[in-house]
């Protein structure tokens, strides 16, 4: 069963007189299981305050990506951020948006030959990166607090390790996820486990996307299953940024409430 495609409204992604704007900065953080200095930016919504606690939500990249594909190549999320904090729709959190490549060369000019750095990032992102953050922002560091979602290869790694790792992320979201994403009996082995221990598992892929049936494999085993899971299709769109947008202005609403 495919959830229904609500539009998103009108001016959603762009940038909007009057209201106050969010940061990124450019952070670097020693990674123990590369070995390396790596990157990765940091959304801090408008008006941030170290002397309030944050949620963080991890947002991940694709393939032909880095830890600037979101903000260079389309995906405005701080302009969306911006838009869903002045209209009080979230709730307070920062945006991280890594490298997913976890290799001592982590250019995204690698392409498909670093499929398996990216099927090893989740050590890079717990053992180092989350603790970084957690260092050097407000947050809380709990798993009711932390969200990790991401667009093709990165939502194959979102629901790999979130699902995997539920102790550390409460709420996972997969756009477009790409042919790293495990299959449903691997994803999810202990079903009653998902049942209490995520709070949320939401998907999208467009419609005209040869890509979907990651995604529905994992929907259709989570309906078999009595598991709530959502997947929106995208009517007739496909492997791009108009999906994954919509991606975040969806999902950053559902999360940390
Ligand atoms: C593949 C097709 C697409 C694949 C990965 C992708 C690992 C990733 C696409 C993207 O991240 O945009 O067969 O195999």
């Amino acid at each position: 069963k495919i959830d229904e495609y609500v539009a998103a409204p009108e001016g959603y992604d762009k940038e909007r007189e009057g209201i106050d704007h969010g940061t990124v900065q450019l952070i670097e953080y020693k990674s123990e299981s590369v070995g390396t200095v790596r990157k990765a930016n940091v959304y801090l919504p408008p008006k941030y305050d170290p002397n309030k606690k944050y949620s963080v939500l991890y947002l991940l990249h694709g393939i032909g990506g880095d830890e600037w594909e979101w903000m260079n190549d389309g995906g405005v999320p701080n302009i969306i951020m911006d838009n869903l904090y002045a209209d009080g729709k979230v709730a307070d959190m920062i945006v991280v948006m890594p490298n997913g490549r976890a290799a001592e060369n982590d250019s995204r000019a690698g392409g498909m030959a670093s499929s398996a750095a990216f099927g090893v990032f989740d050590k890079d992102l717990i053992g180092s990166l989350m603790p970084y953050i957690n260092s050097h922002f407000s947050t809380y560091t709990d798993k009711m607090h932390t969200a990790i979602a991401g667009l093709s290869m990165g939502g194959g790694q979102s629901l790999n390790f979130g699902l995997a790792n539920m102790d550390k992320f409460a709420y996972v979201g997969g756009f477009s996820s790409a042919p790293n994403t495990q299959r449903a009996a691997q994803l999810i082995p202990d079903v009653e486990k998902v049942k209490q221990e995520n709070k949320l598992l939401w998907m999208v892929c467009g419609g005209a996307d040869g890509l979907i049936g990651n995604s529905t494999q994992l929907k259709a085993f989570c309906d078999e299953n009595g598991i709530p899971c959502t997947l929106i299709k995208y009517p007739e769109e496909g492997h791009n940024f108009v999906v994954w947008k919509y991606g975040l202005y969806n999902f950053a609403q559902l999360i940390f409430k």
